[in-house]
């Protein structure tokens, strides 16, 4: 059994990861809090705001996802791209709420060149000369593309493992996972962050949840940003049945995260409206260091503003600017 030494390592068998993940809990966020000082300011959740760029519509049959074309009973208004100023405005206001980072979400398989792409460039662009960190997730790109994120000052890219190689199949038919994979490897070749992550809750086994963690450790380097996301389960999709996680299991899985990917910033993502302050304050204790902040992630509810200056002054941050704004 590895010392919490914080040391990087791509090397992690799953069957370590699993004997990380079934330590007895405190065990476990004890180490992983060690870690986490050892490598990031204790007293920092960087606040990232989240907007839907374009929703809904997508071809690909992500089983979780209610902007999936193939979900027809989920109950979602289709949108077109957005123009580049509004967004721009959006993440301004998200600006003046106290996100640091702004994410733009496009409900696309992947990219295509045309206006549209030209519109996204001219976001991130907008975004970075505000000062504040750009990511985007568009689906698949192709090398050109990513150069022109990259000449735009895109800070990271988001495309998610989403589970294990082992699981994947009864989540998505429409690509694989070494597609995903090879956009992973496409978008670092340009130096582009990466944020990489998944989600747990869909019936995947504790197996799974350490795979999927073994994939991502096993890069070089580790993905900068790992999301962490519980299944938000939506009527109108295959996982809409799906019972909501117990909300330790997000804790061990996020401090299992942290082990594995010590310098890593640990994104606790969707779910947190499911999970009470205190849960948060763990997660955030066992290692996660990044919260999406406003009403919204993509579609569905997130955490409410107003719950969330609740959290941010009980762990001290005590200047939370209380913008309502969609997009703060
Ligand atoms: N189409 C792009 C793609 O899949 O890469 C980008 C958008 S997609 C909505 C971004 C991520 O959101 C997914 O990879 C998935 O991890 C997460 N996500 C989507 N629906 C979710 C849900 N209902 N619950 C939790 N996470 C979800
Ligand atoms: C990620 O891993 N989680 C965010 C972000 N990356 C793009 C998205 C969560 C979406 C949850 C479902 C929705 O609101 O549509
Ligand atoms: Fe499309 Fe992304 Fe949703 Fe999958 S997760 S259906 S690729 S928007």
């Amino acid at each position: 059994m590895m010392a919490a030494d914080g040391t990087i390592r791509h090397d992690w068998a799953i069957d370590e990861i699993i004997d990380l993940h079934k330590l007895p809990l405190l065990e476990l966020v004890g180490r992983a809090n060690a870690v986490h000082r050892m490598r990031h300011d204790p007293n920092k959740v960087q606040k990232a705001s989240l907007l839907s760029i374009k929703t809904g519509g997508c071809p690909e049959n992500c089983a979780y996802c209610p902007q999936s074309a193939h979900h027809r009973e989920v109950d979602l208004t289709r949108d077109t791209l957005m123009d580049p100023e509004s967004v721009v405005a959006m993440a301004a206001t998200a600006k003046a709420a106290g996100a640091e980072r702004f994410c733009m979400g496009a409900a696309w398989r992947q990219v295509r060149d045309g206006r549209e792409f030209d519109a996204v460039i001219e976001m991130v662009e907008g975004v970075r000369a505000l000062g504040m960190e750009a990511c985007v997730t568009l689906g698949m790109l192709k090398p050109h593309q990513a150069e022109r994120l990259a000449t735009a000052g895109l800070t990271a890219y988001n495309h998610n493992l989403d589970t294990s190689p082992e699981f994947y199949g009864r989540i998505i038919t429409t690509r694989t996972y070494q597609d995903r994979l090879d956009t992973l490897a496409t978008v670092r070749s340009f130096g582009i962050d990466l944020c990489c992550g998944g989600i747990i809750g869909m019936g995947e086994t504790i197996r799974d949840r350490a795979s999927m963690l073994h994939v991502l450790a096993g890069m070089t380097p580790h993905p900068e940003s790992v999301p962490i996301n519980a299944l938000v389960p939506v009527e109108g999709t295959p996982l809409a049945k799906q019972p909501v996680i117990d909300p330790l299991e997000l804790v061990r899985m996020v401090a299992t995260a942290r082990l594995v990917m010590p310098a890593s910033t640990v994104r606790l993502s969707a779910g947190r409206s499911n999970l009470n302050r205190e849960a948060q304050i763990l997660c955030l204790v066992a290692g996660a260091n990044s919260v999406f902040y406003g009403d919204t992630l993509l579609t569905t509810p997130n955490a409410g503003i107003g719950e969330d200056a609740e959290l941010f002054a009980a762990i001290g941050e005590l200047e939370c600017n209380h913008v309502s704004a969609s997009a703060a």
